[in-house]
């Protein structure tokens, strides 16, 4: 008798999705790595997009985008309610296939290729505009950092719980002009700043892996990612706080720049969000009971390796992980080209 092999289906999510979830990451992040340093976010972006897209066509799920590359009218492949998948599971889908298109341009660390998937309607369907996020890592008490707390507040209470002077704090910030006062008050607190110019989803998983030496992440990033990040620090036991913003003042740029106020109102209410100055916690942007997040490392980064090419193939460096098992999983692949007699090295 052949052995089969079956899985109960309320652990399929998890059994056989973590790894097929890796493979599309993989894929995603290996096609943006061919343009890395080459200038060109917009291809290698749509190299990502186009590679992401194909790999689920092969995952045996009914998944729907909900949070992607946008609205179907501005993006044409993986936008906000495109159906995915082989049929299936019915899943929702949270992705960013090239999360740091600059930083892939430009060849910098930390370019993430990135996917979580959750049962349905267990994610917030953030629209694509900005978020002022607050995130610490795991083994800390509820309540313990405030969103709306002074800078130097949040540093004092993370200071106390680990015992330390706020000189040892170091809090991560994205460096745009926004954020001059925050990294001022930061700094006046005695709490080191680490800047980072694009990619706050890495950033924030960076606060949950104390190799890093990052203890909390403050500022104003995308709200996509900010879905995305909460999956991961979902899985994590990890905290974020985070709000929604479209002011341009708030933002620091030009009115102009984004679109307006009224606008984003009406399409807030369309994705079935009545408040928009709600402070969301980690539950609220994800509070799926099985989530599984994935990423993998299209340049190198505090969390994992880039794609490395090499003469029969390459090799990727992943992370997956997920809310039910609490295993945090890195995938080291080494994709192998050519046939049986192709010499392996790595
Ligand atoms: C944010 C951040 C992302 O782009 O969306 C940022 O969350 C864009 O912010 O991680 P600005 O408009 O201020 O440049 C990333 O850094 C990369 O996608």
């Amino acid at each position: 008798m052949p052995a089969t092999i079956s899985v109960p289906p309320q652990q399929l999510l998890e059994r056989i999705l973590t790894l097929e979830i890796v493979r599309v990451t993989e894929r995603a992040a290996v096609s943006a790595a061919r343009l890395r340093g080459q200038g060109n976010k917009v291809a290698a972006d749509q190299a990502a997009v186009d590679a992401m897209r194909r790999e689920l066509k092969k995952i045996p799920i009914d998944g729907t985008v909900v949070i992607g590359e946008g609205e179907r009218d501005e993006a044409p492949m993986l936008f906000i309610g495109e159906k995915v998948g082989q049929g299936g599971l019915s899943i929702d889908i949270a992705l960013d296939p090239l999360e740091g298109t600059t930083l892939t341009a430009k060849a910098m660390a930390n370019a993430l290729a990135v996917m979580a998937m959750a049962e349905p309607g267990t994610m917030l369907n953030a629209p694509d505009t900005y978020m002022d996020k607050i995130a610490i890592g795991p083994g800390y008490k509820e309540g313990l950092i405030d969103l709306d707390a002074e800078p130097g507040d949040n540093i004092n209470a993370m200071a106390r719980a680990r015992g330390v002077k706020p000189g040892e704090i170091t809090a991560l910030v994205m460096d745009r002009p926004r954020h001059e006062l925050l990294i001022a008050n930061i700094r006046k607190a005695g709490a080191k700043v680490k800047l980072i110019t694009d990619g706050d989803v890495a950033g924030v998983i960076e606060t949950t892996d104390p190799a890093t030496n990052v203890d909390i992440y403050i500022g104003i990033g995308g709200a996509p990612e900010g879905v995305l990040t909460a999956a991961a620090i979902k899985c994590l036991n990890g905290e974020i706080q985070a709000r929604l913003v479209f002011d341009p003042d708030r933002l620091g740029v030009d009115k102009g720049k984004v679109p307006p106020a009224e606008q984003v109102i009406e399409r807030l209410k369309s994705m079935g969000i009545t408040d928009p100055q709600k402070t969301y916690d980690t539950d609220d942007l994800a509070p799926g009971k099985k989530i599984i997040f994935a990423a993998t490392g299209v340049t190198d980064g505090a969390l994992m390796r880039g794609v490395r090419f090499f003469g029969s193939g390459k090799r990727t460096h992943s992370l997956v992980m997920t809310t039910e098992s609490k295993h945090i999983r890195f995938v080291d692949t080494v994709h192998i080209e050519g046939g049986p007699d192709t010499v392996i090295r790595f």
